[in-house]
């Protein structure tokens, strides 16, 4: 058995995407998976933010997942929000093909993902590398081209 979840991401403009997550019984990794188009080809920050609340788009759904109260970072860093996912890349076609194992990520519990927001930036994601302090907030990621909150799957 696993609990799965998916999200469909949205924005004002053109990119568009499918993002589906699984977590084995037993297992804390979560498997996310999925599909954005429509983006300028290159990297483009990925994150599940605070809040399942789209009333005024993508902004509401507040800053990045952060139980823990810690700095910005990488998906490989120790010092990391629970939804810092980095990167994803965007190739010359505008697709970005996602495909990342997580180990803070959760689909069950006190800390679980469901019900938050999914959020496709516009620019980089600087993993809190930036040397300035919105870096160590927001990876100075830019825009939110594109969301959607992440609901239980079948
Ligand atoms: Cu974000
Ligand atoms: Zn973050």
């Amino acid at each position: 058995m696993a609990q799965k979840a998916v999200c469909v991401l949205k924005g004002t403009g053109e990119v568009t995407g499918t993002v589906h997550f699984e977590q084995k019984d037993g297992s804390d990794v979560v498997k996310v998976t999925g599909e954005i188009s429509g983006l300028a080809p290159g990297l483009h920050g990925f994150h599940v933010h605070a809040f399942g609340d789209n009333t005024n788009g993508c902004v509401s759904a507040g800053p990045h997942y952060n139980p823990f109260n810690k700095n910005h970072g990488g998906p490989t860093d120790e010092v990391r929000h629970v939804g810092d996912l980095g990167n994803v890349t965007a190739e010359d076609d505008g697709v970005a093909k996602i495909n990342i194992e997580d180990k803070l990520l959760s689909l069950k519990g006190q800390y679980s993902i469901i019900g938050r927001t999914m959020v496709i930036h516009e620019k980089q994601d600087d993993l809190g590398k930036g040397g300035d302090e919105e870096s160590l907030k927001t990876g100075n990621a830019g825009a939110r081209l594109a969301c959607g909150v992440i609901g239980i799957a079948q």
